[in-house]
């Protein structure tokens, strides 16, 4: 929290995204201004949320009933004698201009507010870490039941809502983001979207999913062979998860991002399928899908205790079928303790 203190030492900031607003005050909502400053939090929530806002903030921070957005600026200008305001810089050309417009004080877009949040928000604290390991329990319940599912003349479709169907049994509040259950040649393509395709034997089956719980999420990809696989299958397969073994053992506090991600990529060149690997090694997960940090080619970041990253490989070939095997990991002090519990050699469904 020390640099964000720092920037705020003399400054004010309007923070307008949901889910940074949620991270500091413990309220989401649709709608709200968080207003921080040095040693001040004030969240202004419309009549719908105020109750719910009252009871979920944390200690310090102060709840105002939202009427307009003019009135709630003049009380903070007037309270906390500001002079200019301070934004993140993720809002549309349009919301800016419009706020510019609503705000009796300049409003500043701020990169290094931004950044300051970011960076905070990519080390998890334990109550987070317990959000992200509770969302892959239920996330990986349903794996362990969805397999009996898998057959063939069971739709893509089908094996999705499924899937989703038998987290949120499992203690999942919603979804990470859209599962996908792709088959056949669909796994060829890294996202694809689940068709009314069926099943088939001789068919890849891939599944990448993830629940929320708490807010946070999880993510993981595995995929399955149905019935029976090719050489080719399983020795694109087995590259895949060398690539995301010598990937997860170089995550640790202190290496580069873009190094883990050569780790993991050069096991796939050196099998012959540099090519067909066109993603990125990984990306942090918390209360978004994607965060800091990021596990990229060009990523000059380094990992730090406290990161949740994702290790997910894979290899691709057009037309025909991919294979994908992800984990998410926790940095600890000295390595990386992986949160995925579950098998991932190359099971074949009979
Ligand atoms: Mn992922």
């Amino acid at each position: 929290m020390d640099e964000l203190k720092a920037f705020l030492k003399d400054k004010t900031a309007l923070i307008l995204s949901e889910v940074n607003r949620f991270y500091l005050s413990g309220m989401r909502s649709s709608l709200g201004y968080l207003f921080l400053s040095d040693g001040c939090k004030i969240l202004y929530v419309d009549g719908r949320y105020i109750e719910a806002a009252r009871q979920a903030v944390f200690e310090g921070v102060e709840v105002r009933l939202l009427s307009k957005l003019s009135e709630a600026v003049s009380e903070i200008v007037r309270d906390l004698k500001v002079k200019e305001l301070y934004c993140e810089t993720d809002l549309t050309v349009c919301e800016y201009e419009q706020l510019k417009e609503m705000l009796s004080v300049p409003l500043k877009a701020s990169q290094a507010l931004s950044d300051l949040i970011l960076n905070l928000r990519a080390v998890k604290s334990q109550k987070e870490l317990f959000f992200v390991i509770s969302a892959q329990r239920a996330a990986e319940k349903a794996f362990g039941e969805i397999l009996n599912f898998i057959k063939p003349g069971v739709t893509e479709r089908r094996l999705k809502l499924e899937l989703e169907y038998k987290m949120q049994l499992a203690g999942a509040e919603g979804m990470s983001f859209e599962t996908i259950a792709i088959s056949g040649k669909n796994t060829s393509k890294p996202h694809g979207v689940p068709t009314e395709k069926p099943i088939e034997a001789g068919d890849f089956v891939t599944m990448d999913f993830g629940a929320t719980v708490g807010g946070y999420c999880s993510d993981m990809t595995r995929t399955v062979a149905v019935g029976h696989a090719t050489d080719e299958m399983i020795y694109c397969y087995n590259t895949v998860l060398r690539a995301q073994e010598a990937g997860i053992a170089a995550i640790k506090p202190g290496a580069l991002c873009r190094d883990v991600d050569k780790t993991a990529r050069s096991v796939i060149e050196k099998a012959g399928f540099g090519d067909c690997f066109n993603h990125s090694t990984g990306h942090g997960v918390g209360l978004e899908i994607h965060e800091q940090p990021n596990l990229s080619a060009r990523s000059e970041s380094r990992l730090s205790p406290g990161n949740i990253v994702t290790c997910e490989p894979g290899i691709y070939l057009e037309d025909r079928f991919g294979v994908r095997i992800e984990d998410m990991l926790f940095v600890t002090q000295n390595g990386a303790q992986n949160l995925t519990n579950c098998q991932k050699n190359l099971i074949i469904l009979k």
